[in-house]
């Protein structure tokens, strides 16, 4: 047995309100008992109920954060999140790449919370030319699959065309419909739906990134994709019942991170 933690990375914004972005992804990695790392793209002043500001780091100085800590810590896995440029992007592809990094899950944050599309097209297309590929899975919603497909279609449409782009499994996030909501996963030969009850809450703040660090986590462990994605979606679905009666803030709140069970 080697002697040192797993080890996760989470490259993405700075969420001030702590729900989300890298604050979440830090708080699951912990509440898992990994080791947690951060490399920042941008920092956000908000709350739960509004962003009032975005300061972006330079390309320069995320790929300093980023060859500070894989050339002496390393990683186990990288999961990113919110980085809405195309140069960042690019810096952080140059670095997957060069540290060789194998265990990627890219969780897209391309929309607002009404599903608009929040960066122009040469983000979309930093993405695809650059970032998809890196990737082992990726975890847009159903409005970031249609941006990134390019296309209106039907989640295993979508997934399949995001599949062709990027030689990545894909995993979309669903949307609730007659109290159940359904995330569907295509890994380039399997079809695989995954449902649930939807569990009725405003407090849902951070619940994609919880759900994508917690399936890098497992990705770092050694699990098959599948089953970290099954694992996964019980430990958010966990995290978000136990928080679905706080009221912390007056918007959209956070999830409980201190409910994820410890393995
Ligand atoms: O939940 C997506 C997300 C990711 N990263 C940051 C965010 C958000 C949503 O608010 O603020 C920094």
């Amino acid at each position: 047995m080697s002697n040192r933690p797993v080890r996760l990375l989470t490259i993405g914004g700075s969420d001030s309100g702590g729900a989300a972005g890298i604050q979440a992804d830090l708080k699951t990695f912990t509440a898992l008992g990994v080791y947690g790392m951060s490399a920042i793209t941008v920092v956000t002043a908000q709350n739960s109920v509004e962003v009032t500001g975005v300061s972006f780091m330079s390309p320069d100085f995320l790929g300093q954060q980023l060859d500070a800590v894989l050339s002496d810590y390393g990683t186990d896995a990288v999961k990113t999140g919110f980085i809405g440029n195309a140069d960042l992007i690019q810096t952080i592809a140059e670095r997957l790449r060069g540290f060789y990094v194998e265990q990627v899950v890219v969780d897209p944050v391309l929309v607002n919370h009404k599903g608009e599309a929040m960066f122009g097209d040469e983000v979309m297309q930093a993405y695809s030319e650059h970032l998809l590929p890196m990737a082992t899975l990726i975890t847009p919603n159903f409005h970031e699959a249609k941006l990134l497909a390019g296309v209106d279609a039907e989640a295993a449409e979508l997934a399949e065309i995001i599949y062709e782009k990027s030689n990545a499994a894909v995993l979309i996030k669903g949307r609730p419909d007659e109290g159940k909501i359904t995330d569907h996963f295509f890994d380039g030969q399997t079809h695989l739906p995954f449902s649930g009850m939807v569990i009725r809450t405003e407090n849902l703040h951070g619940s994609g990134d919880t759900l994508s660090a917690v399936i890098a986590t497992y990705l770092a462990k050694g699990q098959p994709l599948t089953q970290a994605i099954t694992q996964a979606r019980a430990i958010t679905g966990h995290a978000i019942s136990t928080a679905a009666n706080w009221q912390l803030g007056t918007g959209h709140g956070p999830l409980n991170h201190l409910s994820l069970p410890r393995f």
